[in-house]
């Protein structure tokens, strides 16, 4: 009926942009933010920036071919790298030489799609405007 069709056009246009992958739904920007504005974009979607737990899920990123924010920071204290969601740091995925907090101004980790590696993360300055990936892992209400 009505009701279902129109439920059924409101999910399309919600789940927009979203790719599944394992249990998580994520979002790849085509806009370029800085690392707290795009956190923010993710934050009133439901989500959060990607939080990287696997290799496979730095694999599947890896085919995505982006440059962008991860959910990755040291800003709280200098060297101690957190995710967004407070968990520990398990398997790292940094570029040969980083982290180096270049300037002393390199706060916030980005996925880079210059390397062929699969160690991929730089810091980078936090204000720098760039891509960005949102993950959220429970599936939207509508779902
Ligand atoms: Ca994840
Ligand atoms: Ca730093
Ligand atoms: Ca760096």
């Amino acid at each position: 009926d009505n009701m279902t069709k129109e439920r059924d056009q409101l999910q399309k246009m919600c789940f927009k942009g979203w790719t599944k992958f394992g249990s998580s739904y994520y979002y790849f920007s085509n806009e370029r933010k800085k690392w707290t504005e795009s956190r923010q974009y993710c934050r009133e979607m439901g989500a959060d920036l990607v939080i990287i737990n696997s290799r496979e899920e730095q694999e599947f990123i890896k085919e995505v071919n982006i440059y962008a924010w991860i959910g990755l920071s040291d800003a709280q204290t200098e060297g101690s790298w957190k995710w967004v969601d407070g968990s520990p740091l398990t398997t790292v995925y940094w570029r040969t030489g980083e982290p180096n907090d270049t300037g002393k101004d390199e706060d916030c980790a980005v996925y880079s799609n210059e390397v062929v590696s699969l160690n991929s993360w730089n810091d980078i300055p936090c204000s720098y405007e760039t891509g960005w990936i949102c993950e959220r892992t429970v599936a939207p209400m509508w779902l």
